[in-house]
């Protein structure tokens, strides 16, 4: 059995996402990011984190890899040229999307306001889009890499859901579908309650 600590609307709701479709037991602490229960486990205040016994987890992406490495699924072998390009697929979605949106976050939200540079959103705007157009141009299938649903699908649909939420309005077409489908699979479906 796995806890998985973090409030869902962050990126925990990636790790979630990965354990339902693992088909996975788990509980769930939902805890605020920066909160002082979470500083107890991860002295940085970051989520998610993942329990498992005595182990502990933290970063996404990581969890993510170690539950689809230990339980099969989600990424093929390691070692083997598919799963070279998926992870060359997820450190390019962490560096394309995910950085952008975490910049316009901290300059929204989390650093404090001394140390905010205003007027960044336009530019994170632009650039997240300019990277949506790029990622379309290698969307040949319905999953992002090779012919099964896997860690980047859960990356991409995250970001694209994040850019939703703080109203950064995207204009590629298949990105969205994309999102929408993968949204639609029924391991995602399970955790729609947790949003409301
Ligand atoms: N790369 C890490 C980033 C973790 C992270 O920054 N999480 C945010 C919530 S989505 C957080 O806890 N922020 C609190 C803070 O930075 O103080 C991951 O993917 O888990």
């Amino acid at each position: 059995m796995y806890t998985v600590i973090g409030y869902p609307v962050t990126r925990t709701i990636r790790v979630l996402w990965a354990l339902e479709e693992l088909g996975l037991d788990y509980e769930l602490n939902p805890v605020l990011p920066g909160s002082d229960e979470t500083k107890e486990i991860n002295p940085s205040g970051k989520v998610p984190i993942l329990i498992e016994g005595d182990f502990k987890l933290t970063d996404s992406t990581a969890i993510m890899h170690y539950l689809a490495d230990k339980h099969g699924g989600l990424l093929a072998k390691a070692g083997t040229q598919l799963r070279a390009q998926q992870d060359a697929m997820t450190f390019r979605l962490l560096d394309e999307l995910d950085a952008l949106l975490w910049m316009n976050a901290r300059h929204t939200f989390v650093l404090p306001k001394e140390h905010r540079v205003s007027d960044i959103r336009p530019s994170a705007a632009w650039e997240l889009n300019r990277n949506f157009d790029r990622l379309d141009a290698d969307l040949t299938g319905p999953y992002l890499v090779g012919e099964q649903f896997g860690v980047a699908d859960i990356i991409l649909s995250h970001c694209v859901g994040w850019a939703k939420n703080v109203k950064i309005e995207i204009t590629n077409k298949s990105i969205l579908s994309h999102a929408k489908e993968m949204r639609a699979r029924p391991a995602f479906q399970r955790l729609l309650p947790l949003f409301k």
